[in-house]
């Protein structure tokens, strides 16, 4: 573990980086207020806003939206090419901000801008492909096709885990699509929010784009709902807890709103006899103990066949044991901070549930740094031997902890893979190709991201992004996800001069 903890001038780094993306914190004040959970420290102060002005963010973003649906595709395109090309100027700046306010890893941190960087490749390409279909008519002398047509304003809200990625897949699709956006970050990340969007502006600048198709709104839980609840706002993409996609989507729904939810997952890996153990350990170890264990990837159950499990978990804690825990700014550490100290008692409190379920922990778990850092609350990543999948097991608890079931037959650990009410990530680990098909075929993993021989973390952008059950069922960034922040019509053009009608009804 780093023993060198020195308090550096993280707040000077902080506004250094802000300034550097275009924004100047210095003269502001407010309520909320920005804290990092490397040190506890304040970074800034900032103002608030309230209902009403998210409201006035809303009506900006409505009145933007017809000039922004009339500019062809692949021109809106051009701003999100030169979003691409500034965040690449300033990938470590943005880094410095997902670091200071996320905790994660120089590597994680600048991994999340890439992430950015790559959806708005992704986007520009995207912008000359928004294809339409056209089907054989039935009806002589008639075509019959798509087309897809920009929503109108779409309301990002996002978690604290993802400060900018995952909102940038979002932002990057909408505004090609010809949407205009109102994003409503985690309060805990808003200085993240303020220097991405701060970039964004300026693309929107160079491009001669109307100033208002991207909205911030730095709000609390009040104001978060009123965007949910604004009739004006055609599709809410939401990212967070399965608790918090419970009150969006019945909200959302209410007023026949379109939802896009990116909720909780509880994701497992299948270790199987034939695995590679050593390549199978990697991967367990980067998707269980990375960002900390609050990635909605995070690997968080393991089922391991009864023949290897002995040896597997023993190669587990002897690599638990390795793991250098502190200032995710010292290059040698592998592990941050938890966000805050609410994570923390979740922690301590899923480990003693699972004690009481007849669990055994195997490595970590308590917190460490505690005297260096009082108001910041780094953990060792916890491994724990469970006799079956109880209910603690089914829950998602944001913090690294790893339970490992075992199991005899494939068909038992698909069961136990499915067995959850979440359904984002899985994988299994197998040198079998025929338990690799049955894990991906329909009766195998449940889940929207299913991997061989890879962990549950760490997608690629150019795939769908998603989960089914309480993971919300939404899908973002590849593929063909552009199509949740667009209308579909069906167009049917008559140029035989007379007017059959369908299904060989006649009429007059
Ligand atoms: C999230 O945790 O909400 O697949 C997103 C991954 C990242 C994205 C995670 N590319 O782990």
């Amino acid at each position: 573990m780093s023993q060198t903890l020195q308090n550096t001038a993280l707040t000077t780094d902080v506004h250094r980086a802000l300034r550097a993306c275009g924004v100047d914190v210095d003269g502001l004040t407010g309520e909320l207020e920005a804290r990092s959970p490397l040190t506890g420290e304040v970074l800034a102060g900032l103002p608030l806003a309230s209902a009403a002005d998210v409201g006035a963010a809303v009506g900006r973003a409505v009145e933007a939206f017809p000039a922004w649906r009339d500019v062809p595709a692949p021109v809106r395109g051009n701003v999100v090419k030169r979003w691409g090309e500034l965040l690449t100027e300033h990938k470590e700046d943005l880094a410095v901000l997902v670091q200071a306010e996320a905790g994660k890893i120089t590597s994680e941190a600048l991994g999340e801008v890439q992430e950015m960087i790559d959806i708005c490749d992704f986007a520009v390409g995207q912008s000359r492909m928004l294809y339409g279909r056209t089907m054989p008519s039935e009806r002589p002398g008639h075509r019959l096709m798509e087309t897809w047509h920009p929503l109108g304003v779409v309301g990002v809200v996002s978690a604290f885990n993802f400060p900018v990625a995952v909102y940038s897949w979002n932002t990057a699709l909408a505004l090609v699509c010809g949407d205009t956006v109102v994003w409503k970050p985690s309060e805990t990340v808003a200085l993240s929010a303020m220097g991405s969007h701060a970039l964004l502006a300026r693309a929107v600048r160079d491009c001669g784009a109307p100033a208002e198709i991207h909205q911030l709104v730095l709000a609390d839980r009040e104001g978060g709902q009123s965007l949910v609840d604004d009739p004006r706002v055609a599709l809410v993409s939401a990212t967070g807890s399965v608790r918090m996609g419970r009150e969006v989507a019945p909200r959302v729904a209410a007023r026949f709103g379109r939802c896009l939810l990116e909720l909780g997952g509880n994701n497992a890996a299948i270790v199987a006899p034939s695995a590679d153990l050593d390549l199978a350990l990697r991967g367990i170890v980067f998707s269980a103990v990375g960002t900390a264990g609050q990635r909605c990837t995070t690997l968080r159950r393991l089922i391991v066949h009864e023949s290897v499990v002995d040896v597997l978990t023993e190669k587990l804690v002897q690599a638990y044991g390795t793991l250098s825990i502190g200032d995710p700014r010292e290059t040698s550490n592998l592990v941050g901070p938890l966000i805050d100290e609410r994570s923390h008692d979740a922690m301590q409190q899923a480990l003693r549930a699972a004690q009481e379920q007849g669990g055994t922990v195997l490595a970590g778990g308590e917190r460490v740094l505690a005297e260096e850092r009082p108001e910041a609350f780094y953990v060792r990543p916890a491994v724990v031997r469970m006799p079956a999948q109880t209910e603690v097991v089914q829950e998602e608890t944001f913090a690294p902890i790893l339970y490992v079931l075992t199991y005899s037959e494939l068909a038992e650990a698909i069961e136990l893979q499915n067995g959850v009410p979440q359904g984002l990530s899985s994988a299994i680990f197998t040198n079998d190709q025929l338990e690799a098909e049955r894990f991906l075929s329909s009766a195998g993993s449940d889940c929207g991201i299913a991997n061989v021989n890879i962990g549950t973390s760490g997608a690629e952008i150019g795939g769908a992004f998603g989960g089914e059950k309480e993971t919300g069922g939404g899908r973002e960034s590849g593929s063909d996800s552009w199509k949740a922040y667009m209308r579909q019509a069906t167009n049917t053009v008559n140029y035989s001069g007379e007017l059959p009608l369908a299904q060989g009804v006649t009429f007059i």
